[in-house]
């Protein structure tokens, strides 16, 4: 077997990514015409040629925008659908899927309207495809603590379907300092918890977010070989770091994927997972990061069966199901 087909064929779980990205160009398309929502783009080619940032923030902006045409329960239904549709052909069999609620709430789409529209697809997907699929609900950084707090009331309802908490949006200026009261509730509460730590942001970030915010992953955490007592800490610990290489491409992170550090990671023993972030922003789903990888460094089977092991084992499946996995 190919390193490409092996790439394709092994089962495995994607631990970062944010539904709201995996939004297609031409399900846009279709909801702002369904919903009469002007558009600043003339086609579906248009809204894919918009798709030109230079980092975090300029990127972020279209995003929130795009997000902007999910208005009813049937639209997040076929969000959702088409992502776990889209994880059944590339053999994903467990998800831990992202959303930003504030996204929606602020536009006055409520957590009743998202949830109904998520949860319906997942169970669809758990019956039709076989894939099992958590949530993780994502702060968003650049907003005040206070809006956290009121989200994490928002989704007490909701609490028995929501298996960790999460920090995203705009990381420089933005530290995990920020919310640490409102992760200390989140802890009593007894979700899991992850923080976007290390992607624009300093190695100081991913030590804030270990220790101020007792986070259970880190979702990319790249820059930690800045740091060699964090990464002796995270290979001790085997705190996982969701890595996503055509994100970090597509945000100039880093300038060519020749200088991914992810195998040297690998390698050096730190417990790193291959995921796709926003896949339909940053030109590419799961396997296609897995190929992007191989065409630019010396990637073999060992590795790509490592990445996909470590895929299950930094996921929050119970032990069992690890293990029949790994
Ligand atoms: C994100 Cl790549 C990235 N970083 C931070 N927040 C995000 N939300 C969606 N994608
Ligand atoms: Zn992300």
């Amino acid at each position: 077997m190919s390193l490409i087909e092996t790439i394709k064929n092994i089962p495995k779980a994607e631990l970062h990514l944010h539904i709201e990205g995996s939004l297609t160009p031409e399900l846009m398309w279709q909801l702002s015409e369904k919903h009469s929502i002007a558009l600043p783009y003339n086609s579906v080619e248009e809204i894919a040629d918009a798709y030109n940032f230079s980092n975090l923030q300029s990127f972020l902006d279209l995003y929130y925008a795009g997000a902007g045409v999910l208005i009813d329960e049937d639209d997040f239904y076929q969000l959702m659908w088409a992502y776990l549709s889209r994880c059944s052909d590339e053999n994903i069999v467990h998800t831990e899927i992202m959303f930003d609620p504030q996204t929606h709430t602020e536009r006055g789409v409520g957590f009743d309207v998202f949830m109904s529209g998520f949860l319906r697809a997942i169970e669809d997907a758990e019956r039709e495809y076989c894939i099992s699929s958590y949530l993780i609900m994502s702060f968003l950084r650049h907003l005040p603590e206070s809006d956290a707090f009121e989200t994490l009331a928002q989704a007490q309802p909701y609490a028995e379907k929501i298996h960790a908490i999460g920090l995203d949006s705009s990381e420089l200026g933005h530290p995990p300092s920020k919310f640490q009261r409102v992760f200390r509730k989140v802890k009593e509460q007894g979700f899991k918890i992850v923080a976007h730590a290390g992607e624009e942001g300093p190695a100081s970030y991913i030590w804030e977010a270990i220790n101020l915010l007792g986070v259970d992953r880190i979702d990319h955490g790249v820059r930690c070989q800045e740091d060699p007592a964090l990464m002796t800490y995270l290979k001790e610990k085997q705190i996982p770091l969701t890595v996503c290489p055509l994100s970090n491409l597509k945000l100039c992170v880093i300038d060519d994927m020749k200088q991914h550090n992810i195998l040297s990671l690998l390698e050096e023993g730190l417990l790193v997972t291959v995921n796709s972030d926003d896949p339909t922003y940053f030109g590419g789903f799961l396997n296609d990061n897995f190929i992007a990888l191989s065409h630019s460094l010396d990637m073999n089977k060992e590795h790509v069966k490592a990445l996909a092991m470590n895929s299950f084992k930094a996921s929050f499946l119970p032990q069992s199901k690890k293990q029949e996995y790994c």
